[in-house]
């Protein structure tokens, strides 16, 4: 198996755990939402993109499920043309960045990327690490472009230093 399909089997896993209903009540929580805001229906409604289109894309035989095989061969086809990615990845992509961004300052600083990590079970000290290295220690401000970019590598790269293999606060995929 290639370092590509591992990377994305392991945010399979972790978004499994991190359900996506879940992750949207936590979401809206953080940012101090009330149940029926309109920001509230707008994170629902992304979310709900974003399950469709991963049904419609990955779900390849149609039986409703979404397995490991179909995962991986979807994410490899984006590795082969990062620039058209299916419209709800890039909702994914978008969805995951204003998850990181709790503050919504348009850049993810260590403190909340290690915070997210944290209560998605990576250890402090790996987060902060992660951190480090595609921050390059702090000096690169992680703007939605920047974090586009690292996107494509995570899925994309077989390099296993690839900086964007480290924006899910994993420094290892063996
Ligand atoms: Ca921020």
């Amino acid at each position: 198996m290639n370092l590509s399909c591992l990377k994305s089997i392991k945010l399979l896993k972790s978004s499994l755990k991190f359900s996506l209903f879940d992750s949207s009540q936590r979401f809206c929580n953080l940012r101090g939402w009330s149940g029926d805001s309109e920001k509230v229906e707008k994170t629902r409604s992304c979310l709900l993109k974003v399950w469709d289109g991963l049904q419609s894309g990955a779900d390849k035989d149609q039986d409703g499920q979404v397995t490991q095989d179909e995962w991986c061969a979807m994410w490899d086809e984006f590795s082969k043309n990062p620039s058209a990615p299916q419209e709800w990845q890039t909702h994914y992509m978008n969805f995951m960045f204003d998850l990181v961004d709790t503050s919504g300052d348009g850049s993810i600083d260590e403190a909340e990327f290690c915070e997210v990590c944290q209560n998605n079970g990576v250890p402090a000290a790996e987060a902060a690490d992660a951190y480090k290295r595609f921050s390059k220690g702090g000096t690169v401000q992680v703007s939605r472009d920047e974090f586009a970019k690292y996107w494509v590598e995570f899925f994309a790269s077989e390099d296993p230093l690839a900086l964007g293999n480290f924006i899910f606060g994993k420094t290892s995929f063996n």
